[in-house]
């Protein structure tokens, strides 16, 4: 276990005042305003996505200010590969089998302790925009207005405690216009904590019509593992996420043709989604689809040529997605830089997972593989709060460390129950006591995409698989040599040792983090 109570005495003592607001003073630091916190977060989000990780295919210079001037996370990770079951971590600092909600499928116990009902209480002024998708209705905000469900990207409906709103134009814009409508008239003499949880870059992509055009001359490098045969590795054969394999011509990449010739699975879907738009919606739209459904036609691709002009298109319009969350982030920095928030405001910017671009073949996320394991943490802290330990942070963080880590800078006790750690440990020590080793448990089986259940752990260099449920499988990668995660190691007698090692971390995180009823896995 971690030792993460020593200065929350301390800060306790400063903010006995809780409830009320009240401005501290400490010597150190001068006026010490309880900062504000803007926890930004996307759906789906893939850190090859994002040029501050990764500078393959795209460019996103607002969020990779976050970065600049604060810290990125280069080894941050989720519990469970999936949308609810993420929110609900980052909302309760804890894994989905003590907060509930393992699977897409389960209404969130919102009455149950979150870190907004905390900050509430303390006296922030809270408020949730855009997605929840925990069925249940939000608690601890002071204000939220959401999407259902999964949302739409266009003209999508918004739910608050007076019911539900279509709105006109695109949900990346609103869900922005919302956020700083919200701060604009907002009590100025509280802090704030806001959460901005947007829709995009989920499924099926739907750009906005100001970035149609953004990847029309780009060819992206397809993965190497993008014809991956899955040898070794039983779980991976049998998923249903596959680009070639599952990927929809016309729900997911668009190829709605008039003449209503492209007849697949989830052709009547896509249609419900197109149909969302406006006159002039459509007008732009079409005229950019139009043409690439002749193209498409034309040249009746089959086999490999087919799968490779899948992977592009789906590129583009990830992407371009992207663009759009990347422009409205910087909307939200500007906001924030012209209103003198920017020092003493926390900005952090994350997904509730990663995402496959291509890799092993996929679209998607829930397997423990890097790709949809890790997650961008981007994060900025006012001047006074900042380390001098440099700007990337190498340990390993998990999705279950945010609750605690704003706590932590809020100045508000963190209850014994949060399983995660303040990230406060870290950006303050030069040799910080920190977990060598990170937990994951994944339920969501059977489901779509067909991801089989699993558990593992994962070192700074080994990972180690079970799947279980319908099939009893491990598999063991040595990132450092395989960071594809192609040869999987299990069985092989030079690894027993290894494996000895890390069943003994499995076990004993398991203990540690309170999942050893045997009888759900
Ligand atoms: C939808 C998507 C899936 C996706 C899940 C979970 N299909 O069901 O592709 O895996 O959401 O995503 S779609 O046809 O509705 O687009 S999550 O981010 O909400 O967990
Ligand atoms: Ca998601």
């Amino acid at each position: 276990m971690l030792k993460k109570r020593p200065f929350y005495l301390l800060a306790i003592c400063l903010f006995v005042a809780k409830g009320c607001g009240v401005k501290n003073e400490t010597k150190e630091e001068g006026p010490a305003t309880r900062p504000n916190i803007v926890f930004i977060m996307t759906d789906d989000h893939a850190i090859q996505a994002l040029s501050c990780y990764d500078g393959r295919f795209n460019s996103t210079p607002n969020i990779d200010r976050i970065a600049k001037e604060g810290m990125l996370f280069t080894n941050s990770f989720v519990t469970n590969s999936i949308c609810a079951p993420s929110r609900a971590t980052m909302l309760t600092g804890k894994f989905t089998h003590i907060n509930g909600q393992i699977d897409n499928r389960i209404k969130f116990d919102s009455t149950q302790w979150t870190f907004p009902m905390a900050l509430q209480q303390a006296g922030y002024q809270t408020a949730l925009i855009g997605k929840w998708h925990l069925r249940s209705q939000p608690m601890g905000f002071d204000h939220w207005n959401i999407l259902p469900g999964q949302g739409d990207y266009y003209n999508p409906n918004f739910i608050d405690k007076n019911g539900v709103k279509r709105e006109e134009g695109y949900a990346t814009n609103i869900i922005t216009d919302k956020a700083i409508n919200w701060l604009e008239n907002r009590n100025g003499q509280e802090p704030f904590c806001l959460l901005v949880h947007h829709k995009a870059p989920h499924r099926t992509w739907m750009p906005d019509t100001t970035d149609l055009y953004l990847y029309d001359d780009v060819k992206f490098q397809v993965p190497e593992t993008y014809f991956d045969n899955y040898e070794n590795r039983r779980a991976a054969a049998e998923q249903k996420m596959s680009i070639i394999e599952d990927m929809d011509v016309v729900y997911d990449l668009k190829m709605l043709d008039a003449e209503e010739e492209i007849q697949t699975k989830y052709r009547k879907a896509f249609e419900g989604q197109y149909n969302r738009m406006n006159e002039a919606q459509k007008a732009v739209w079409d005229k950019k689809y139009n043409d690439l459904i002749a193209d498409f036609k034309e040249k009746g691709y089959t086999g490999k040529e087919l799968a490779l002009w899948k992977y592009q298109r789906y590129m583009e319009d990830y992407l371009a997605c992207i663009n759009s969350v990347d422009r409205n982030v910087g909307r939200i920095l500007d906001y924030l830089d012209e209103n003198n928030l920017t020092e003493n405001t926390i900005i952090v910017y994350t997904s509730d997972q990663g995402f496959y671009l291509g890799e092993h073949g996929w679209f998607d996320k829930r397997f423990m593989y890097e790709e949809s394991f890790k997650t961008p943490l981007l994060m900025r802290l006012p001047k006074h709060l900042q380390s001098t330990q440099g700007n990337n942070k190498e340990h390993l963080v998990q999705n279950i460390d945010y609750a605690p880590t704003f706590l932590d800078y809020a100045g508000v006790d963190i209850p014994n129950e949060v399983q995660g750690s303040s990230l406060r440990t870290l950006i303050e020590n030069e040799k910080p006591e920190w977990r060598d080793a990170l937990y994951y448990h994944y339920y969501e089986f059977p489901n779509e995409h067909m991801v089989k259940r699993h558990y593992g752990v994962r070192t700074d260099r080994y990972k180690l698989i079970h799947f279980y449920n319908d099939i009893d499988e491990w598999e063991l990668y040595d990132l450092a040599q395989d960071p594809s995660e192609m040869n999987n190691l299990y069985g092989k007698e030079e690894y027993n040792t290894i494996t000895e090692d890390l069943k003994q971390k499995l076990v004993a995180l398991q203990e540690e983090y309170q999942d050893t009823d045997r009888s759900t896995y």
